[in-house]
């Protein structure tokens, strides 16, 4: 039985789990009982953070590599086209949303958790994103998926990632980011829809409003 530490509430734990569900894996989703820092789950994870594959003797952190992990250990279906190229046109396309679309979004979530938002900043992490979705758009496919007619492990890295840039940003209207572009615009419009896409989507929805539940109520506890 497959492990995945996390929760659909952190988007990098979503982009391993959509992985393991479109391979129609099972698997058990849950957070370290001691917490991220405790003994135990460093011993996993020296880094502290979600998510953590177990597959028997496999233990691996980062989101990415989990899911090149699933791709390669369990190939169908697949999550990479059959070619070098468009496979590794799939590959950069998950690299630009970690290395540039993604810290705009971090940028403006840290601006939500203070208390003196800073406008500025906000405005800056907005045209930061939107640059970042001009080189994204410039790389992907023809679609409808990031790529082509089929799903694939851009996808997954570009869910979580444009979920958290709509409703939890809604205040920053982070959603401009996404419409900047007619093609990412089109994609968040069809992944919602999509019979795969969409429910993941809704997970990430009810595990975000969970998790503020808590969080609230630690702050007013
Ligand atoms: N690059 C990592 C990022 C993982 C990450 O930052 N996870 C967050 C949750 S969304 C976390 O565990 N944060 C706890 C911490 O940094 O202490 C990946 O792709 O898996």
């Amino acid at each position: 039985m497959i492990t995945i530490y996390g929760s659909m509430a952190s988007p990098w734990a979503a982009r391993a789990v959509m992985a393991a569900k479109y391979k129609g894996l099972a698997f058990d989703m849950k957070l370290p009982d001691g917490g991220l820092k405790s003994d135990a789950y460093l011993a996993l994870n020296p880094m502290g953070k979600i998510p953590t594959l177990v597959d028997g003797e496999i233990t691996l952190p980062e989101s990415d590599i989990i899911c090149q992990y699933l791709e390669d250990r369990y190939p169908e279906p697949a999550l990479l086209p059959a070619t070098a190229t468009e496979r590794n046109q799939v590959r950069l396309l998950s690299r630009i949303v970690d290395l540039y679309v993604w810290p705009p979004v971090s940028a403006m979530l840290r601006q939500m958790l203070t208390k003196n938002t800073d406008e500025a900043k906000i405005e800056a992490a907005i045209a930061e994103g939107c640059q970042a979705i001009e080189h994204l758009v410039h790389f992907m496919g023809p679609g409808p998926y990031a790529w082509s007619e089929n799903l694939t492990l851009a996808d997954c890295a570009l869910l979580p990632t444009f979920f958290f840039l709509d409703a939890p940003l809604e205040n920053m209207n982070a959603v401009r980011i996404i419409d900047s572009t007619p093609r990412t615009a089109d994609w968040w419009a069809y992944i919602r829809q999509d019979a795969f896409g969409g429910p993941i989507v809704e997970e990430c929805a009810v595990a975000l409003e969970a998790f503020r539940k808590r969080f609230a109520n630690r702050q007013s506890g």
